[in-house]
């Protein structure tokens, strides 16, 4: 495989929580589930249900940009050819579907006003499956200043760069 192959596939694996070949909505739910057991947060509490309300619209976006032929599942090949070559010629709409759930990872990781901090950004991004290497990095590349807080807005366009963009 070449490198932008091998990072697509862990990419794709990455969305696929279940390791079951495929992306669906239960992918999604994996994902918020996941988040809200680090971080000891209830699923009917506020922050549970905003999270899940984010995990639903990220499905429905990735299904809408790459579930070509509409079966509620997004295969590697509809990923490949659908997903990230759209989200590459338009970061800015991937950000746009993820952004309420990573609003609501941030919220049940405990993010306030003035952000998140680098620590938590990444287990935040070693829950949904990002490498421990590339979290550890990410967070600290986000942490610019080195005040130790990330913001929001920050967080969201990182997450997006990383799905979409070869390093
Ligand atoms: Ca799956
Ligand atoms: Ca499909």
């Amino acid at each position: 495989m070449s490198m932008d192959e091998r990072r697509i596939a862990a990419r794709f694996a990455g969305f696929d929580q279940d390791g079951n070949g495929y992306i669906d909505r239960e992918d999604f739910y994996v994902a918020a589930k996941a988040l809200l057991a680090e971080f000891g947060v209830t699923a009917r509490s506020g922050r549970g249900q905003s999270l899940f309300a984010g995990a639903e619209a990220f499905w429905q976006g990735m299904a809408g940009i790459a579930d070509v032929d509409g079966d509620q599942r997004v295969t590697r090949e509809e990923f490949v050819t659908g997903a990230v070559k759209r989200l590459r010629d338009n970061p800015d709409r991937f950000a746009e579907i993820a952004r309420p759930f990573l609003r609501g990872a941030l919220a049940v990781a405990g993010a306030e006003a003035s952000g998140i901090d680098a620590d938590t950004a990444r287990r935040v991004l070693g829950v949904l499956g990002v490498e421990p290497d590339v979290a550890r990095a990410a967070a600290g590349a986000l942490d610019a200043d080195g005040a130790g807080r990330i913001s929001e807005d920050a967080a969201v366009r990182a997450f997006a760069r990383y799905f979409t963009v070869p390093e």
